[in-house]
């Protein structure tokens, strides 16, 4: 059975989500970021990412990882994309071009949108929304979001998915993504086709557990 380690208030949830979606019995072995610990480096801490045991397996120190029959992967897309073409059928490729399509929309979300969307999240979770900093902060996240985010309204206006036209891991993966971004409460109304298909995507029961879970889990 695979294992990931991992929390679900952490990028985890993109991998919880997927497995439920397979129906695959995905293992989650709970490792916490060191940032929500006192004091990570105690004998009694739970295992966390500065942990010695957790560094053997993550050099980088980061939740999730996955491991699969003794094959060791980090970064939770790969780990998606990986997932899916091992165990997911019809959410993973069908053919090699899908799955450079899937590579492409996965990179691009991770390197276009994802730090600009975690930006936005954190400035509001924080209630910083109006600090001089937290507002500057949201509004320079919100200009370099525009040209990606016209990009992908444009692409699901046209399409409906992200690739293939049903849905896919390439779903899940920007949903993830582009759920970090609608932590601001008004962006996604620039947005019309983003915030159907996000709606959508988190209308579906394999999301709604994932949610249900991470929600268990305390903050
Ligand atoms: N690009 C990586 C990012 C991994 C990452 O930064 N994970 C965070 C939690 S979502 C983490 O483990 N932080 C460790 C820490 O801050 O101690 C991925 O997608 O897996």
């Amino acid at each position: 059975m695979p294992v990931l380690y991992g929390a679900m208030r952490s990028r985890a949830t993109r991998n919880v989500w997927l497995a439920n979606e397979i129906g695959l019995d995905l293992q989650v072995k709970p490792v916490l970021q060191a940032y929500r610990l006192t004091d990570p480096q105690a004998a009694d801490a739970p295992l966390n990412t500065l942990s010695p045991t957790f560094l053997a397996i993550s050099p980088a120190g980061a939740i999730p990882v996955l491991e699969d029959e003794g094959f060791v992967l980090a970064e939770s897309l790969a780990i998606n994309l990986y997932l899916a073409r091992k165990y997911g059928g019809d959410l993973g490729p069908r053919d090699a071009l899908e799955e450079a399509l899937m590579e492409q929309w996965a990179l691009y979300g991770a390197t276009a949108v994802e730090s600009f969307g975690i930006a936005v999240l954190y400035a509001y979770a924080d209630k910083r929304e109006d600090t001089p900093a937290g507002a500057a902060e949201i509004a320079a996240a919100v200009k370099s979001l525009t040209r990606p985010l016209k990009v992908i309204d444009a692409h699901l206006a046209a399409h409906g998915h992200i690739v293939g036209g049903r849905f896919s891991v390439a779903d899940i993966n920007m949903a993830e993504i582009m759920r970090y971004v609608s932590g601001h409460p008004t962006i996604l109304q620039d947005y019309p086709a983003i915030a159907a298909w996000l709606a959508a995507c988190q209308a579906r029961p394999a999301f709604q557990k994932m949610w249900a879970a991470r929600l268990a889990e305390p903050a």
